[in-house]
């Protein structure tokens, strides 16, 4: 086994070896990206979420060209709504629900325009996408045993909104032994304070669910390997 990859990270070098470390984009989608999504519905400015694209980009090409496991996920629901619960469906007070017609199709809903991946992050041949109904990208899918059968050990953790399916997965992650790293500049929340305090406490206390950084330290640590 080759030595494991250093980035200056909080609150310690965070080390990770790139064969059994995946890249995973929580739900980087059309729905909470762009106007007239799920995000919108719920009255955010999905300007706020849009900042992470770019620097994502970078962190997809660089980590593409590493040959590492790249897996997208997408939240949504079935047509049927038979996997959403209805504790879900009626939640706030939003001007559009889950399921209902919006100018990008269905809400949330899997196959239509807006529960898909922006052109920008659009998934490569190979790459898995997948579908969850929950906030975690461990509640209701197959990721775990997808990991466990590619030997991977380590999370780069990118996607939206960092609060909510970046924090839930996160601390899902942790709780299954798998040590996540989250780049700061490429997880992106409606809320300024959100952002700030969800970022911190995953790396208060030593560490709690795991490290941050920003996505030029882990770039900076894929360069020095090649
Ligand atoms: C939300 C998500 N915020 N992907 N979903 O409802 O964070």
């Amino acid at each position: 086994m080759s030595d494991p990859l250093a980035v200056e990270a909080e609150p310690y070098i965070y080390g990770f070896d790139p064969q059994h470390t995946a890249l995973l984009l929580i739900d980087m989608q059309r729905d909470f990206v762009e106007p007239g999504g799920f995000g919108e519905t719920l009255g955010n400015d999905v300007a706020m979420l849009r900042r992470v694209i770019p620097p994502l980009q970078e962190v997809l090409a660089a980590t593409r060209k590493a040959g590492m496991t790249v897996i997208h996920t997408r939240e949504g629901h079935l047509p049927d709504l038979s996997d959403c619960p209805p504790a879900k469906l009626g939640r706030g007070a939003p001007s559009l629900r889950i399921g209902d017609p919006g100018p990008k199709g269905r809400i949330l809903i899997r196959g239509e325009y807006g529960h898909d991946i922006i052109d920008e992050l659009a998934p490569a041949d190979g790459e898995l996408v997948l579908d969850k109904p929950g906030k975690g990208a461990f509640y209701a899918t197959d990721l775990e045993r997808v990991l466990r059968a590619r030997g991977i050990r380590s999370l780069i953790v990118t996607g939206v909104t960092t609060e909510v399916c970046v924090h839930t997965t996160v601390r899902e992650a942790n709780d299954r032994g798998y040590e996540c790293l989250v780049l700061s500049d490429c997880v992106g929340s409606y809320f300024a304070e959100f952002q700030r305090y969800g970022l911190e406490m995953i790396a208060a206390q030593g560490g709690i669910f795991g490290w941050v950084a920003p996505s030029g330290n882990y770039l900076k640590a894929l360069e020095a390997r090649s």
